[in-house]
């Protein structure tokens, strides 16, 4: 329970946390050990690694190890299949896409990769993944059946089932490099539904953004392509942390409450 027990307390002081995503497919180790650093300088509070392209074996050991030496923040797995699983990560979102049309990535990918989750030790942050429009490549390579933007109560309900199934995470992703994230509708009523930890990614680009979304209950804002893309990256990432700091607060006792 460390890395989650870090996310919680980092909410509970902060009102909210950052996690930067690093997709290992996109660049070389030692440019995402860089990354990270950079990340960390700027206050961001753990790395996620992970993408929708199959990234696994030799070039996710090698960019989870890069991160772990170039930083002390948790490393975070965010895989698309079972083979994106690597025992140098401190933990894994143990995620099931539950708006997928294709039961590989509701419960088959987790079959397949549960031993070796086991084997690493890795731990296991259960977590529901909801792709809502446009839903970028996650959506395409995950067959999902799209949440529309305008429609919180399909959003609302996916992530009842999901704390309703004991899953402490629910994840509103609107795609990698999105044109605009999920809703502060969206946010506003799923947050008003569930307890467990709410975590919103996907286009999100501005401090402005990203500090709406706490406001209306976001625990954990994402960002990735920000992260790459940056020539001056730490600024950005620091302008995206505090935004989120000082957003947060409303929700800090009532979102580790258990259901
Ligand atoms: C994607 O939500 C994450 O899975 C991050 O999205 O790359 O748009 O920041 P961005």
């Amino acid at each position: 329970m460390r890395v989650e027990k870090h996310l919680s307390r980092v909410i509970d002081r902060d009102g909210a946390a950052h996690l930067t995503l690093i997709d290992p497919a996109r660049q070389r180790p030692e440019i995402a050990g860089q990354i990270a650093s950079d990340a960390a300088t700027a206050g961001s509070d753990g790395i996620m690694v992970g993408g929708s392209t199959r990234a696994g074996g030799r070039p996710l050991d090698q960019t989870v190890r890069a991160v772990k030496e170039a930083t002390s923040l948790p490393v975070i797995l965010f895989p698309a299949s079972e083979v994106d699983i690597s025992g140098h990560a401190d933990a894994i979102f143990f995620m099931s896409m539950l708006n997928s049309a294709d039961p590989y990535f509701i419960t088959g990918a987790q079959r397949l990769g549960a031993p070796l989750v086991k084997r690493f030790g890795l731990e296991a942050l259960p977590m529901a993944y909801l792709v809502v429009e446009p839903g970028g490549a996650a959506g395409r390579v995950g067959r999902a059946r799209l949440i529309p933007r305008d429609e919180p109560e399909l959003a609302v309900a996916y992530a009842l089932a999901a704390q309703y199934f004991g899953m402490r995470f629910v994840y509103l992703e609107a795609g990698s490099g999105a044109k605009m994230p999920v809703t502060v509708e969206m946010v506003k009523a799923v947050r008003k539904a569930i307890d467990v930890t709410l975590i919103v990614g996907g286009g999100i680009k501005t401090p402005k953004a990203a500090a709406e979304r706490v406001k209306a209950g976001a625990n954990i804002i994402v960002t990735g392509t920000l992260v790459e893309r940056s020539a001056n990256r730490v600024a950005k990432i620091r302008e995206i942390v505090e935004a989120i700091k000082s957003s947060g607060g409303a929700w800090r006792t009532r979102c580790r409450r258990s259901p």
